[in-house]
């Protein structure tokens, strides 16, 4: 056991059925994505509804267009990183596994991980607001490089928007029930690089512990949910996941 030594947690893995992993921002980290709430987070120098809302999308559809274009190049440069592949490797070992993230970056997919409930969309997938046509990252780069002072606009005449959730809007209504059913059903929930502050996502952790799961958090730092789990593995996720794995399998047989 290289990062397990807690008696309860190794007691909790071996009769573990079913997994989860809640992501957020800090998996990416190590990937050169920046968080929100970092020292040089996105949000430090621009707050939230400035940007991430619908009604700032109407009356500053330049301004957040050209903040998400800058975020879909900074993802298209970005690989993933250590933390994305344990993750992976981590799906086939219990019997059941889910991976929900908060993140639109994609990472997780490009690790190889599937069936990923992403519950706030995806920034490589846009579509029009008016008739709903998708628009994947390469032609919504021709759109957007060739829109009237970066608006971009569909044939039908509507404004282009990233598929990602805003505040006050929805989650897809699938993805989050999905993300409710593993979360009552998990045995053990891990709460990776996030700052558990944005519901209903922050709810997850909380009702897994509340259905009576062994929750663990792998974060650099504490947050509002820290005294609420039962082990906390402070560090870099990229480097604590390779090896929480490792001792996950030591722990339980492959499924
Ligand atoms: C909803 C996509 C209802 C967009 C995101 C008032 C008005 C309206 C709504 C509300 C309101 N008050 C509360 C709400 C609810 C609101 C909310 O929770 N607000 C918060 C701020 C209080 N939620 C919503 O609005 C949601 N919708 O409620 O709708 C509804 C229902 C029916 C019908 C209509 C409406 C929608 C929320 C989704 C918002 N969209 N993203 C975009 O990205 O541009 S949220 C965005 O921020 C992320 O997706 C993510 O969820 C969140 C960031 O959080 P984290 O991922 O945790 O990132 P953060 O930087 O905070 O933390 C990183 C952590 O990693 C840190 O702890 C750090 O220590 C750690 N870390 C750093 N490096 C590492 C590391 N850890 C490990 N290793 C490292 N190397
Ligand atoms: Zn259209």
């Amino acid at each position: 056991m290289k990062i397990l030594s807690d008696p309860s947690a190794i007691e909790a893995i071996k009769k573990a059925k079913n997994i989860v992993a809640l992501t957020g921002a800090g998996i990416s980290a190590e990937s050169g994505i920046p968080t929100f709430r970092g020292e040089n987070g996105l949000w430090t120098k621009l707050s939230p509804e400035e940007l991430a809302s619908f009604e700032s999308f109407y009356q500053n559809t330049a301004v957040v267009m050209e903040w998400y274009k800058h975020r879909q190049e900074v993802i298209k440069k970005c690989k993933p990183n250590p933390g994305h592949y344990a993750l992976c490797e981590l799906s086939s070992v219990p019997e059941h596994f889910n991976l929900i993230t908060q993140n639109i970056d994609g990472l997780h997919q490009r690790a190889g991980s599937r069936d990923v409930v992403e519950l706030h969309g995806n920034l490589l997938e846009n579509y029009c607001v008016r008739c709903g046509q998708k628009y994947s990252i390469e032609e919504f780069d021709d759109v957007f490089n060739n829109a009237m002072n970066h608006v971009p606009r569909c044939n039908c005449g509507g404004l282009i928007r990233p598929n990602v959730v805003w505040f006050g809007e929805a989650l897809p209504r699938e993805n989050l029930e999905l993300a409710y059913n593993a979360t009552i059903q998990s045995d053990v929930f891990l709460s990776i690089g996030t700052s558990a502050q944005v519901r209903p996502a922050a709810d997850l952790p909380v009702l897994a512990k509340q259905g009576g799961a062994f929750l663990i958090e792998i974060n650099t730092q504490h947050t509002v949910l820290s005294e609420e789990a039962d082990l906390i593995l402070q560090g870099n996720s990229g480097e604590i996941l390779p090896q929480l794995v490792e001792d996950i399998k030591t722990l339980l047989p492959k499924a």
